[in-house]
């Protein structure tokens, strides 16, 4: 008999994405899991998202890292209640072992949970964790061709988010193709610029999670 493992492994992941799914929405709580390359500003615009956020919503976040606590130290500094998950190696995080981290949140009063996935382009895009939305970060210094390079990634997602957009006048990134690029690979994605740095931006990005929690909290 011939086992086709990876197509029961993923069986399993969809099962645990759609227990999380139960999860979140028997709580009412809104999720969006966070995806990038290394460094292209994930822990930054959650900072800043959390300091734009916390007097009007309760919020709490899951850190993905291969190793350290360093991330989530960040968000617990600004008094969020944050669980890393290490993978030890692995890179991407998976619906089970977010699945392992809720009982340590008391999601019945969390409005809004954050996913920071690993920072990496490829795997996390294969991974549905149970999340309303998927949003990736590209920042400009990373360049624009990163969008027609990594496709999966862009089409997987729903919301695209130029970062480091203060960088602009010092490396070359064209906005406008990269919104072309976007829209040829998947036209119903949402694409927004920002510099989680200066704040430029940031105000369209606070209010689509708004308009999001709203949605969310209406079902
Ligand atoms: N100039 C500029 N720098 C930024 C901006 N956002 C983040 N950075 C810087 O980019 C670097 C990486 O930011 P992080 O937020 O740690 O990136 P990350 O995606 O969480 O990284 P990993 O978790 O390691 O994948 C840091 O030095 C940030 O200060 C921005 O909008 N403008
Ligand atoms: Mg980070």
């Amino acid at each position: 008999m011939k086992v086709n493992l990876q197509e029961d492994v993923l069986k399993d992941h969809n099962l645990a994405a759609k227990y999380n799914r139960e999860i979140f929405r028997g709580n009412q709580t809104l999720v969006i899991n966070l995806m990038s390359s290394p460094g292209a500003g994930k822990t930054t615009l959650l900072e800043e998202t959390v300091k734009a956020l916390a007097k009007d919503f309760s919020i709490a976040v899951i850190e993905g890292d291969l190793a350290t606590d360093r991330d989530a130290e960040r968000l617990r500094a600004l008094g969020i209640k944050t669980v890393q998950i290490n993978t030890v190696g692995g890179c991407h995080l998976d619906a089970r072992m977010v699945a392992k981290t809720l009982p340590e949140f008391d999601l019945d009063d969390i409005n809004i949970l954050f996913i920071e996935n690993i920072g990496n382009l490829v795997c996390p895009s294969g991974y549905d964790l149970g999340q309303h939305h998927k949003v990736v970060i590209l920042s400009v210094p990373e360049g624009n061709d990163k969008i027609p390079k990594y496709p999966v990634m862009f089409r997987r997602t729903n919301m695209t988010i130029i970062n480091k957009i203060d960088l602009l006048p010092y490396v070359s990134f064209d906005v406008e193709e990269a919104k072309k690029d976007l829209e040829a690979i998947n036209p119903e994605a949402q694409f927004k610029t920002l510099s989680a740095r200066t704040g430029e931006g940031m105000e369209e990005w606070i209010n689509w999670i708004k308009d999001a929690y709203s949605e969310c909290a209406k079902q």
